[in-house]
């Protein structure tokens, strides 16, 4: 590995070029004519839209690397999508909101501080490498938050939710890290 390389890497992880599927319990069933897309919660304009409407908002590409606690990290996905800074432009959340709530099929839920959230490289993702997502990697849209564990990057999300008070997800309650910083290597317990 390059020295530059290296640099990118987080403590402990290794750096992989295949692109696993990753996930507890099963694929959901999507009915893409029936899904939407919910932003509720502390915020002066809710929303609730479908897929075709989802597709219409202000887009980016980006590239970044994507690292899980499990111990795989790859570089320089290319996403196409929506980034949480503009959802939060149109949503408006109040001030006393601290953190954000993610809710997605099958019960799994995640959640980030605001702080973290509007980082500008957290993007809603509908495509990943100029094709639409493939369902095991979260079709129609996933959020991926770059500088964190990947189990912050909730697949097939459906809601976010604007809070005063945080609300642990579903790995997070299960003992791994809230916070998630894979350069601090918080893998597991508090914070
Ligand atoms: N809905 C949902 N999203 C999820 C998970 C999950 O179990 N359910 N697992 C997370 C974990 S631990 C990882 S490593 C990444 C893996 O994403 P991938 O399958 O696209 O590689 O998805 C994350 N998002
Ligand atoms: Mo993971």
């Amino acid at each position: 590995m390059t020295e530059k390389n290296h640099r990118r890497l987080p403590p402990g992880q290794r750096l992989i070029d295949n692109f696993p599927v990753l996930h507890y319990g099963s694929v959901p069933e999507i009915d893409i004519n029936t899904w939407d897309f919910t932003v509720k919660g502390l915020v002066n304009n809710p929303l609730k839209i479908n897929y075709y409407e989802f597709l219409k908002l202000p887009s980016v590409k980006i590239k970044t690397d994507f690292h899980c606690v499990t111990g795989w990290s790859k570089f320089d996905l290319l996403w196409k999508g929506v980034l949480f800074k503009t959802i939060a432009e149109i949503v408006r959340p109040h001030n006393e909101a601290k953190y954000v709530i993610v809710y997605a099929e099958n019960d799994y839920t995640t959640n980030l501080t605001i702080d973290v959230a509007l980082d500008d490289d957290v993007i809603f993702a509908y495509e990943y490498d100029g094709k639409p997502l493939t369902l095991e990697h979260g079709y129609p849209l996933r959020l991926v938050v770059p500088k964190r564990y990947a189990y912050k990057s909730a697949k097939w999300v459906r809601a976010v939710e604007f809070t005063v008070y945080d609300k642990p997800g579903f790995w997070e309650v299960r003992g791994y890290s809230n916070s998630a910083d894979p350069w601090k290597e918080e893998r597991y317990g508090l914070p």
